[in-house]
């Protein structure tokens, strides 16, 4: 039984994140997914959308996933790898390097990003398309205004 383990925020969950799990998955027999508690986000400074028990419930749904854990410090891969007996820990290659050092428990392996998406282009469209929305929403409003100004 070979085990993947992986980790990650999973915000906005989007087909970067599942073609890097469906990708983790097929290195191995088994894929563990640790991902980032609201806490330890905001260490990284990030600030999801989700909380962590939605975001653990999606990448848990995932069929290439087959048991998800807190990601609470950046130091507890060590211990997850012993405790996991995983063989590979996988991660996108935005952290090419930043895991080499436990290549003394399992091998380890950078995958190539998925273009273009993220969850940062995701949030800054959303913000865009509501103000997009509230721009039509007070020109509509300013147009009402002028009829009932005409019709007094
Ligand atoms: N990813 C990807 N392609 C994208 C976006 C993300 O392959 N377009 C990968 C990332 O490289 C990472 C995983 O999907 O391996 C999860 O990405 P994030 O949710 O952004 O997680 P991150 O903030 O990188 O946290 O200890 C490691 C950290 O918890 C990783």
């Amino acid at each position: 039984m070979k085990t993947v383990l992986t980790y990650g925020t999973f915000d906005l969950l989007h087909h970067g994140h599942v073609r890097l799990l469906s990708r983790a998955r097929a290195l191995g027999d088994r894929l563990v997914v640790g991902v980032s508690t609201d806490a330890f986000n905001e260490g990284k400074g990030k600030r999801s959308l989700f909380p962590y028990e939605e975001r653990a419930e999606l990448v848990g749904a995932l069929r290439w996933v087959d048991e998800v854990i807190p990601e609470s410090t950046w130091d507890q891969k060590r211990q997850d790898i012993l405790r996991l007996r995983a063989d590979v820990l996988v991660m996108g290659d935005d952290w090419r390097g930043r895991f080499d050092d436990l290549s003394d428990l399992c091998e380890v392996v950078y995958l190539p990003r998925t273009p273009i998406v993220s969850t940062t282009s995701l949030k800054a469209t959303l913000s865009e398309v509501s103000r997009e929305q509230v721009d039509s929403l007070k020109r509509a409003v300013d147009a009402l205004v002028q009829i009932v100004e005409r019709i007094r």
